[in-house]
């Protein structure tokens, strides 16, 4: 087995509802009696191929209509949880979409319950820790975000953080501004998905308005070299996808991932997986691929290792057991 797969390191960028592969969607709908308007896992499959961003997303929040009760969300971490671990994965800070559950009835008390029992679950099962960070849908109106705030202050120690996902291009950060200072005052960490499909100035306003203490994505902030001296100053940690960006065709594939230029300008980048279920793959086949398709050196790849429970909100007790 490849050493890479399995280097230990933390997932920063992981959308639970990203994990949800084929089989369990069948799975699940069986169990809920509801009807998959595919034929069978194979040509499900075969559906999980991507133009942009957009394409995706569309079966994305289709097939996780299957998730009905506590114990659906609880499986579909579990399931994700025994893959992780068996890649190296340690720890992760799981992202979830409050919006994408209550705005077709499921309520946001079952999402929590099954997604804090699944964590639950999988601590006790592997060695890996995990928290969860919840996002706005930056598609939906600005009050949605505001009113998911307030009723995600019910669940406050139980989440890390917020952030903010979906359709980008169109949809600034600067919108939310509100929303993250009013976060921010609830005592939770900040991070939002900018630069994958949107431009360097939408990474800025990331930082300058609403105050991230992470970056999602910025697979395109070379374009900018001020942004990059910005981001190198500060230490700012970039959670890049590499899979993720050429199923969506954010580059034409691997050998044009910035990786190397990012690093010789001394970021702090972490490799991460997005939607493994629906993107060819997990945490430590992300580590394999960047390997294979880029000149890049054990080195490299233990400091992006390092990096990733650098830049984690991880608890001081479990830093210490982890590095
Ligand atoms: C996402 Cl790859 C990506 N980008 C933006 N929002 C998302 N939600 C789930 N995956
Ligand atoms: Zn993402």
């Amino acid at each position: 087995m490849h050493d890479l797969l399995t280097l230990p390191k933390a997932e920063l960028h992981l959308h639970i509802e990203g994990t949800l592969e084929p089989e369990l969607v069948f799975a699940l709908a069986r169990r809920n009696r509801l009807t998959v308007p595919f034929a069978d896992v194979e040509a499900l499959r075969t559906a999980y191929r991507f133009d942009d961003l957009v394409s995706f997303l569309d079966l994305y929040y289709a097939c996780m209509d299957v998730l009905r009760t506590e114990e659906d969300f609880a499986d579909l971490v579990t399931d994700y949880a025994r893959r992780a671990a068996a890649q190296g994965v340690r720890h992760v800070e799981m992202f979830f979409d409050p919006q994408a559950h209550t705005s077709r009835g499921i309520p946001l008390d079952v999402v929590m319950a099954g997604l804090t029992e699944g964590i639950r679950r999988a601590s006790a099962l592997h060695d890996l820790s995990a928290g969860l960070i919840a996002c706005f849908l930056r598609d939906r109106p600005v009050e949605e975000a505001h009113s998911t705030l307030d009723a995600l202050a019910g669940h406050v120690d139980s989440l890390l953080g917020i952030g903010l996902d979906s359709a980008e291009v169109g949809y600034p950060p600067s919108l939310f501004t509100e929303v993250y200072r009013d976060a921010r005052q609830m005592g939770l960490r900040l991070v939002a998905h900018a630069g994958e499909e949107g431009p360097p100035s939408y990474v800025w306003e990331a930082i300058d308005e609403l105050g991230v203490d992470r970056v999602d994505h910025g697979v395109r902030v070379m374009e900018d070299s001020a942004l990059v001296q910005r981001l190198q100053s500060d230490r700012m940690p970039l959670t890049l996808c590499p899979l993720s960006n050429v199923r969506l065709r954010v580059l034409p594939d691997l050998s044009f991932h910035p990786m190397q230029a990012m690093l010789s300008a001394g970021l702090v980048v972490t490799v991460n997986s997005d939607d493994p279920a629906y993107f060819g793959g997990y945490a430590g086949d992300n580590f394999v691929a960047l390997a294979e398709d880029l000149p890049l050196g054990q080195d490299d790849f233990v400091l992006m290792a390092r990096n990733s429970f650098d830049a984690s909100f991880i608890d001081d007790d479990r830093r210490r057991e982890l590095m």
